[in-house]
């Protein structure tokens, strides 16, 4: 449904489809001109574009909430809440569920937008069974995510380092009765190190400014100062400006408390996130180029003792590695360097585990009973497009997921375009687009595909990424998307729907294969804190168990990708996407090189195209007919037959305010639910303005229309007439004087 308010809406077009000339420029061009007078929402049919405004524009009250609620899309300026209320609505009244699909650069606005949109829906909707309580514990999931999967990034004071998508579910009242929270790859490297200007994930500071030096001290044995962990102090960055550790530790241990965590949880968490700080203050000393032992300090200790594990045993596990041969198990030495990645290896994994556990503790807690949920509105809220100076196996795997939600993008546009045409009795459209399916196919393909690839080298042994980048090359050369570089022989690009990416092959092996040594899940599955304990239940496991073929880092995600990709196919979308104005996070500043880059891989030009392509505009006919019933005597009672001016003169004459009644009687005439009237009013309009043949086509309960330039010219009569109208009633009320 395209937004016809006004061409001259604040600042320009309120939808990109109604562009005179449509190219990267103009549309950039256009969403500059809108943001310059705030508005930072423009739509292209029903998708919502957010150009991230970095200041607060007050445009989200209960007023605002008030306004949106129960309206059409395009009778309002554009706006998030509006697609928020459009996917409410179709939940509740034509019980589909829903998605929105959230996308963009890192600091783009998308947690932003996720959170207003949870906020309006909570706002809208009724309370009824546990309804209250369920809307805290959603909306108090947001902090609690946050402290432990967001950090301070060099992008984004607040950037979420993992991607996430979140189900509403709603009763037969459409009141929520619950969610359902999944998490996708968590940038836990992040654990262990951090580059200058950045911070660890905030739940650490959190601990160290929230908590009193006191009990600091006795219960976690730490010492507020993060300069003294080395998990922290590798980036020098502590304070950040917006972010109050200590305010936001008490709003995280309330929302913990909110969600239903209960507080030996609570306490268990922070102990946990207490070890791994002391994890890296464990250092090794080389005792040769093969061995290392570790310093007996009381860092070690107190990681032994938060983690509940026997400190001997902990010991062993970092400076030695079992290794199984036919001839048993092999007890091999690790020297300082490979000790300390061991180290690191486990502080990564406890707090990976750590955070899958959180998110599994809070689905526990706001998890509908399964006869009361009937529909969901899913909320995805993850990375976009990543393309970096050197681009690794993260970007690898993000830059996919991105490729499969343009590919859904693709289908599911598409798929209603034709369902629509077809609903509406109207021969398909052919519409031209790039599909993007061949560079999934290159990517996912289960025996072709780099992914497949990538899983035989790393699933044997010796093998290194070179040997990869040469498989790779062998294989996929005089692929139309794969590109062999000669200048750096490590390296491959990629030719992604939105542009050309170079990524480096090194640590793509390692990063894929995320083992973890047995020895450490041993370590982890013998530990007296039982939280713990169940979070490696592989631990458990026999040799011959754990030898079995694992599943690999990008195998995995693929698996979660493509689960992702049929839930949400199986909904109705819809689509924001977000632009980052500018890279300073300054209030108001549009740099048009960085927001055309945008607008480029966020595919915005295509999706302007495609939606044009076909019958651009296309509307019900009971609201074009109130829209544009003006623009024809024949629906229009102020310009009125003989019979209807009898009558409304009758009406002025026994009413006591005249006006009201004339209008009043209007409303009610064009206010039939007759579709068959309804349609013959738009044919009047339609054949009262000459509008030639093949400028639209009448569906079943729509009227589509091919050129945005008919529409233009509909408007700019409209307010014209508008103009007419102000004066007509102004003299009439003069004359009733
Ligand atoms: V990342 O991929 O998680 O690093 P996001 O999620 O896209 O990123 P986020 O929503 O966190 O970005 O927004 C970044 C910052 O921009 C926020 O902290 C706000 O300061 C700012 N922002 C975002 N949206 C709005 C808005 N609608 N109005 C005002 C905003 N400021
Ligand atoms: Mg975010």
């Amino acid at each position: 449904m395209a937004a016809l308010t006004s061409r001259s809406a604040k600042g320009g077009v309120p939808d990109l489809v109604l562009l005179e000339e449509i190219s990267e420029d103009a549309i950039l061009s256009a969403l500059k001109n809108r943001f310059a007078n705030d508005a930072i929402y423009t739509y292209i049919g029903n998708v919502l574009v957010s150009v991230n405004p970095f200041k607060n524009i007050p445009i989200y009250t209960d007023a605002h909430i008030q306004n949106y609620s129960g309206k059409q899309m395009y009778e309002s300026e554009p706006h998030i809440f509006a697609l928020a209320d459009e996917a409410y609505r179709n939940m509740r009244d034509r019980a589909q569920d829903q998605c929105i699909i959230i996308t963009g650069e890192s600091g783009a606005g998308k947690t932003e937008a996720a959170k207003l949109i949870m906020k309006f829906i909570a706002a809208v909707s009724g309370d009824s069974h546990a309804g209250s309580k369920i809307k805290d514990q959603l909306l108090k999931s947001n902090p609690v995510l946050e402290a432990f999967g967001n950090a301070t990034t060099n992008r984004n004071f607040n950037s979420s380092r993992f991607g996430k998508y979140m189900d509403m579910e709603f009763d037969y009242k459409a009141d929520p009765v619950g969610g359902l929270i999944t998490n996708y790859l968590l940038e836990k490297s992040r654990v262990v190190k951090q580059v200058q200007g950045e911070r660890n994930f905030h739940v650490f500071y959190y601990l160290l400014q929230g908590v009193d030096e006191g009990t600091l001290s006795s219960k976690f044995s730490l010492q507020k100062d993060p300069s003294k962990y080395f998990f922290l102090n590798q980036s020098a960055t502590y304070v950040v400006d917006l972010v109050n550790d200590r305010e936001l530790y008490k709003e995280m241990v309330s929302a913990m408390k909110v969600v239903g965590f209960k507080d030996a949880d609570v306490d268990n968490c922070f102990k946990l996130v207490a070890s791994i700080l002391h994890l890296g203050n464990v250092e090794f000393v080389a005792q040769d180029d093969a061995h290392s032992t570790v310093t007996d300090s009381p860092a070690l200790s107190a990681a032994a003792s938060l983690l509940e594990v026997d400190k001997q045993t902990l010991i062993q596990a970092l400076t030695f590695r079992t290794v199984t041969t036919r001839e048993g198990n092999i007890s091999t030495p690790l020297n300082a360097r490979q000790a300390a990645a061991t180290r690191d290896a486990l502080a990564k994994a406890v707090y990976e585990r750590l955070f899958v556990w959180v998110i599994a503790q809070i689905n526990n807690f706001i998890r509908a009973p399964e006869k009361e949920a009937r529909h969901v509105i899913g909320v995805l809220d993850i990375y976009g497009f990543e393309i970096f100076g050197r681009n690794g196996f993260e970007q690898f795997c993000i830059n996919y997921c991105n490729e499969k939600l343009q590919q859904l993008f693709i289908e599911l546009t598409l798929k209603s375009e034709q369902e629509e045409y077809l609903r509406e009795g109207i021969d398909w459209v052919h519409i031209d687009y790039f599909n993007n399916a061949i560079i999934c196919d290159l990517i996912e393909n289960g025996q072709t595909g780099i992914i497949a690839m990538l899983d035989e080298n790393s699933l044997l042994q010796n093998e290194s990424d070179s040997d990869f980048h040469a498989k790779l090359k062998a294989k996929c050369k005089g692929h139309a998307h794969y590109q062999t570089n000669t200048i750096a022989d490590t390296t491959f690009t990629l030719k992604h729907y939105a542009g050309d990416v170079t990524y480096d092959s090194v640590g793509f092996i390692e990063k894929n294969k995320d083992a973890l040594f047995k020895d450490l899940s041993r370590l982890m599955y013998s530990s007296q804190q039982t939280m713990l304990k169940l979070m490696f239940p592989e631990g458990a496991l026999a040799d011959s168990e754990l030898m079995k073929r694992p599943t690999t880092a990008a195998t995995q995600f693929k698996r979660q990708v493509n689960e992702l990709a049929q839930i949400l196919l199986q909904k109705t979308p819809h689509y924001v996407r977000c632009i980052k104005s500018n890279d300073q996070k300054r209030g108001g500043l549009f740099v048009d090189e960085l927001c055309l880059h945008q607008v480029r891989y966020l595919g915005l030009h295509e999706n302007v195209r495609v939606r044009r392509a076909g019958y651009a505009f296309r509307q019900l006919y009971s609201r074009f007919l109130d829209r544009y019933k003006m623009l024809c005597p024949e629906t229009w009672p102020l310009w009125e037959s003989p019979e209807q001016k009898r009558q409304r003169t009758d009406a002025v004459k026994s009413g006591k305010t005249g006006i009201l009644a004339v209008l009043e009687m209007q409303k009610a005439a064009f206010q039939s639910t007759d579709q068959a009237y309804q349609r013959k009013g738009v044919e009047k309009i339609l054949s009262h303005l000459k509008l030639g043949q093949g400028e639209y086509l009448l569906g079943n309960t729509k009227l589509f229309v091919k050129q945005p330039t008919t529409l233009f010219a509909l408007e700019d009569l409209r307010e014209h007439r508008i103009v007419g109208i102000a004066t007509h009633i102004q003299a009439h009320i003069k004359g009733l004087l």
